[in-house]
């Protein structure tokens, strides 16, 4: 839907659309576009001629944001103060009563990301240049090894250590269970959502407990003391599981334990730190800051991953990262497949910018989905360099774009052996 009716004025919008320099919101639009995944885009066009671009996707929930930008958001932007990024932010944020949540804030990070491309194009500076200028110039990435055992996955992780990688994520198939969530069937183009309507999947605790820290072991043992080794455990453990096998894996130096249990109750990683001193990494489904609060200032993490597309785009992530910043925990931006090529353009320009960039995580996407979305940023040497182009540095071409409706797909969900749902 184009939306180009101007917003009737009131004098508060009067005072955001001040005297700046004269970019005005003229039409903003949604595309939904599926090059091997669903991927929602924002483009918002300035009367300067100037676009922007931001991504939308949230999966499995692709088209609920996708109406809530259409129907709900860009009526309010049209005739705006481009430049009023900070503002527009605060609208759409206080301003709709609903506070939070996925939906809202993946929407509001679209609109964030795509208002900061258009600034930083009439500025004529790389994004990152606005945000406070570069730290460093490529930020540590981690790729994904998986494999249905542990000698399949130590055999992929010796591939990304010759490829250059300096940091690996681990994940094998657990013995007994016919799939694992983490572990794909491509050894590249790792997708998760795996079907149109979610497949289910087998979880056994104890046997994903005594496997760990054999691939641990093993990827040690074969890859030497220098690659850093990361695990995701996606939520699946008790407290206490995640404290014995934090201190399982302390012999083989892990980088991180991500997502050791559920967060919904933050006092859980309490009891973990009282048990092992492997880092702890949590937060790629946060929404907002208010969600790592009480984790990054009770120090409770090492590394938060809230990242730009879901926690409030740009704006809200540098809030984020200043307020972890104070607590020694930095950042480890999550950056998985259903995340699109504008978000990890976006997460770059964030890393390169603050001082306490830890890891960014790094899943390559599909050819097809980077030329639906042209992109300046590169990979060489285990590191990720930002665009040096004006703006975020990536587009989305729409007539490639068009070629690719969206496809419903989902992720799997999990049970326990007795038919208990779980989490995944
Ligand atoms: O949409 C879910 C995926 O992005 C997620 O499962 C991937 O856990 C993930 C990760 O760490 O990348
Ligand atoms: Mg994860």
């Amino acid at each position: 839907m184009l939306h180009t009716v101007p917003a009737p004025q009131s004098p508060a919008q009067n005072a955001s659309q001040g005297a700046s320099q004269g970019a005005r919101i003229l039409s903003a639009r949604v595309i939904v576009t599926c090059p091997g995944r669903n991927f929602v885009t924002l483009k918002i066009e300035t009367d300067q001629g100037v676009y922007g671009v931001g991504d939308a996707t949230l999966n499995g929930r692709e088209l609920a944001v996708a109406s809530y930008l259409e129907d709900h958001v860009i009526p309010c932007l049209i005739g705006r103060d481009a430049h009023a990024i900070e503002d527009i932010w605060q609208y759409l944020y206080r301003g709709a009563y609903w506070r939070r949540g996925p939906v809202t804030m993946t929407a509001i990070a679209a609109v964030d990301m795509a208002l900061w491309d258009i600034k930083a194009k009439i500025a004529g500076l790389p994004l990152y240049q606005l945000l406070g200028g570069a730290c460093r110039e490529g930020m540590m990435v981690y790729g994904h090894a998986n494999g249905v055992s542990i000698e399949e996955t130590v055999e992929v992780a010796q591939s990304y250590k010759e490829k250059g990688y300096k940091a690996i994520r681990l994940q094998c198939g657990v013995p007994g269970l016919n799939s694992t969530y983490g572990v794909s069937k491509d050894k590249m183009f790792y997708e998760p959502a795996d079907a149109d309507l979610p497949t289910e999947n087998l979880w056994d605790t104890e046997a994903y407990m005594r496997v760990v820290p054999k691939l641990f072991a093993a990827a040690r043992e074969a890859l030497g003391d220098e690659p850093h080794l990361l695990h995701d455990v996606h939520h699946r453990l008790s407290p206490i599981e995640a404290g014995r096998l934090g201190r399982d894996l302390e012999p083989y130096r892990p980088f991180w334990m991500e997502d050791a249990v559920v967060a919904e109750n933050q006092d859980n990683f309490r009891l973990i730190r009282q048990h092992t001193t492997t880092p702890l990494a949590v937060g790629e489904i946060f929404s907002s800051l208010w969600d790592c609060k009480d984790l990054i200032q009770n120090q409770l993490v090492d590394y938060i991953r809230a990242t730009v597309v879901h926690a409030g785009g740009v704006t809200h992530l540098k809030r984020i990262a200043a307020f972890a910043d104070v607590y020694g925990v930095r950042t480890g931006c999550h950056g998985a497949t259903d995340l699109s090529p504008i978000t990890m353009s976006a997460a770059l320009h964030v890393g390169r910018s603050i001082p306490n960039f830890g890891i960014q995580e790094y899943m390559r996407h599909t050819e097809a989905t980077d030329e639906v979305f042209p992109h300046g940023y590169h990979f060489k040497d285990g590191l990720l360099y930002a665009s040096e182009t004006p703006g975020l540095g990536v587009d989305i071409d729409e007539e490639k774009a068009a070629k690719y409706p969206y496809q419903r797909a989902y992720l799997p969900v999990n049970r326990l052996k007795d038919g208990t749902l779980f989490n995944w």
